[in-house]
């Protein structure tokens, strides 16, 4: 059963004997990737309220509410204390916390592939924001192009990518699209010097990690200022919101390069 999702994922991973659902409140995403057998046009609301009703309460049911009830407070809590944790390097979410607080309520939100993804989609706290992800191709290199379109398309509207270092390396050259262009993309990597989500997934399958680790300190605001760019590094978790402000508020495109902690596994 997808709820308001037009599965933009692998295909393969369903069974070939799967009965699909769909529930979407905008008819264009029924059947829009995959063959849907029953697709519902309504709001989450009331379908879910309708079909809850017709669903009867089994025995084991009142256990698995509560274990799902537990495993997301723990979630939530693990998550919070990340998002205050102010050691250094600094935690991705607790720069995850600091970009919530200092960029706007509409701004829109880019990301690339990568662990800076899955910290960012299950750190921060989306309200009226626009939030544009890869979908299942997981590109690398897709933030600061997407940035750019987006920038296009709503130019009154704070457009900033959220980087990894490789994601921003694949598409350095954009940054000078956005000079050309007079698109103030805002670009915020973090920086943990390396490819953490290949090293997760390395340890992951009991591999040991294999070249995942830059050998190079590279400064993306360097690289933004060689651009005539504006670009500031920021190592200090206490100079995080004054940073971001700092960049957000900038007249043209600007980068902020963040060294973040590359041991943090993503929490969800
Ligand atoms: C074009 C392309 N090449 C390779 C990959 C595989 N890949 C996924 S994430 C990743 C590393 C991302 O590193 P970084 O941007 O530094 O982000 P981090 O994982 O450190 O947050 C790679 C190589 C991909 N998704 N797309």
């Amino acid at each position: 059963m997808f709820l308001g999702t037009d599965y933009p994922y692998m295909h393969e991973v369903l069974s070939p004997d799967s009965r699909v659902i769909q529930i979407d409140s905008d008819s264009r995403n029924l059947g829009k990737r995959i063959a849907v057998d029953v697709p519902l046009l309504s709001s989450m609301d009331e379908a879910l309220t309708k079909l809850v009703n017709l669903v009867d309460a089994k025995g084991r049911r009142a256990d698995y509410l509560d274990f799902a009830r537990d495993y997301m407070a723990e979630m939530f809590d693990a998550l919070a204390k990340k998002r205050m944790d102010n050691s250094t390097p600094i935690n991705p979410y607790r720069l995850v916390s600091a970009i919530e607080s200092t960029i706007d309520d509409d701004a829109i939100i880019t990301t690339d592939a990568g662990a800076v993804e899955l910290y960012f989609s299950s750190g921060f706290k989306f309200t009226n924001h626009k939030f544009v992800v890869h979908g299942r191709y997981a590109s690398l290199g897709f933030g600061i192009p997407a940035a750019i379109s987006a920038q296009l398309v709503y130019p009154n509207r704070q457009t900033v990518a959220v980087e990894g270092g490789l994601g921003f390396m694949t598409c350095l050259a954009e940054l000078m699209t956005a000079m050309e262009n007079s698109l103030p993309i805002k670009v915020i990597v973090f920086n943990n010097r390396g490819q953490a989500a290949i090293k997760f997934e390395q340890l992951a399958q009991g591999l040991e990690e294999f070249a995942t680790q830059f050998s190079n300190d590279f400064n993306f605001a360097k690289f933004a200022e060689a651009c005539g760019a504006y670009g500031r590094r920021v190592e200090d978790p206490a100079e995080l919101n004054s940073s971001l402000e700092d960049i957000l508020s900038a007249r043209g495109p600007a980068v902020l390069d963040v060294i973040t902690f590359s041991e943090q596994l993503p929490i969800f």
